[in-house]
């Protein structure tokens, strides 16, 4: 009975909510959230501004990879097409047609796009901004939706001035002086410098940073755990949003009800966790995909220093919803662990709120202490 009062008042200190019920239901919405925020981000520009390509990297695709969107010299794009992020499909990147080509003249474009099904524009340019970005740009402000400029193609700027032996700071200037004069009659917003192969160069965080302020907070969280890991404060902000949503998940995988009282529930419904610390692998680009990607980058072996990780090893192996759970996780959290039920959903066996929440924590922690080893080891700081 102690132990359930302890269980309450964590809860209740957890959630902010005055009582059980409120916090229950707002554990049931902050979990929600987690999977079902729908975001739609459109990519647009004219054509060859370098969008499929930004789309592919901004969904830690390569080019070349099945289900990427295709790139190429000519006019590519044909069709309004959606990429939703592999690991959160209702986050979904547009891949717009080329704008001014004969198939989508400037003047029907938002229209024949359907403008209103997007959250928010990206206006891609290689060069300066000209009039179509500029009409484009108006178009989507009068329909009550935000517009980001970025410019793409940098490194082959940076690349001919530095022939001309000017450097990159004063390239990247320039760059960004010519494309605000051309876009002062709509009171010169910021252009973000972006080179699609390496986020992590030039702006990228600057466009994040925009992007989070403008959106509310549900969809700014999806959009932070949606982006590839690109620095080490991309993957801090990852952690913070699964780190607030792990009360809310103790509560929903505790299946705690508000009745009857004091009705903490003595139960963990292991595939719930389970799922969650394969979000956040995900997230954390942890999948061997992504560190197949980095290592080859800096030639260094970065797969087998995260398969050290026996949670890593776990979610990577597929058995971690078997009924080793406990076993798998054992040299990270192996007291706490010992106390989860070993299979099956919801499983009672005593396990109290605090007890899955530390299980959360401790298991999130891990794998985030692993991928800040991969930004290290991938010099991303
Ligand atoms: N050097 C360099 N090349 C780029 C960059 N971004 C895209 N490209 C190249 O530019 C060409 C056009 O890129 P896409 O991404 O297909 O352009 P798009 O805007 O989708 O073109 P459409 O679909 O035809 O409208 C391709 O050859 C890309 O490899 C970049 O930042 N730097
Ligand atoms: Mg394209």
């Amino acid at each position: 009975m102690a132990d359930q009062e302890d269980d309450v008042r964590a809860l209740l200190n957890d959630s902010g909510e005055p009582d059980l019920k409120h916090a229950i239901a707002r554990a049931r919405e902050v979990v929600d959230r987690l999977d079902n925020v729908v975001l739609n981000i459109a990519v647009t520009g004219v054509t060859g501004a370098g969008k499929s390509t930004f789309v592919n990297a901004i969904r830690d695709v390569s080019n070349t990879e099945v289900g990427a969107a295709k790139i190429g010299e000519t006019e590519t794009t044909m069709e309004i097409k959606d990429y939703p992020y592999p690991t959160m499909p209702n986050v979904k990147i547009w891949d717009l047609p080329g704008l001014g080509t004969k198939n989508f003249k400037a003047k029907t474009y938002i229209k024949d796009v359907k403008f209103q099904n997007y959250d928010f524009f990206i206006i891609v340019s290689e060069k300066r901004f000209k009039e179509y970005d500029i009409m484009l740009a108006k178009e989507i402000q009068k329909n009550k939706k935000n517009f980001y400029f970025i410019r793409s193609m940098i490194d082959q700027d940076v690349a001919n001035a530095e022939r001309r032996w000017v450097t990159e700071n004063a390239t990247l200037q320039k760059i960004k002086n010519d494309c605000q004069e051309n876009l002062m009659e709509l009171g010169s917003p910021p252009v973000f410098l972006i080179l699609s192969f390496y986020l992590e160069k030039f702006d990228f965080s600057k466009l994040q940073n925009a992007l989070e302020r403008d959106l509310p907070d549900r969809k700014r969280d999806a959009l932070v755990r949606s982006l590839p890991v690109y620095s080490r404060q991309c993957l801090e902000k990852k952690y913070n949003t699964f780190q607030k949503a792990v009360w809310a998940l103790a509560v929903v995988s505790g299946g705690i009800t508000a009745a009857p009282v004091p009705g903490l529930s003595v139960a963990c419904d292991v595939a719930m966790v389970a799922t969650f610390f394969t979000t956040c692998y995900h997230s954390f680009g942890l999948d061997d995909k992504s560190l197949t990607k980095v290592g080859n980058r800096v030639d260094k072996p970065i797969l087998e220093m995260v398969k050290e990780s026996a949670i890593v090893r776990a979610i990577a192996g597929k058995t971690f919803l078997s009924s080793k759970l406990a076993a798998r996780l054992g040299g990270v959290i192996e007291s706490v662990c010992s106390l989860i039920p070993v299979a099956g959903n919801i499983a009672a066996a005593g396990v109290s709120f605090a007890t899955t929440r530390s299980v959360l924590e401790e298991g999130l922690k891990e794998l985030y202490r692993v991928a800040l080893k991969v930004i290290e080891m991938a010099n991303l700081n």
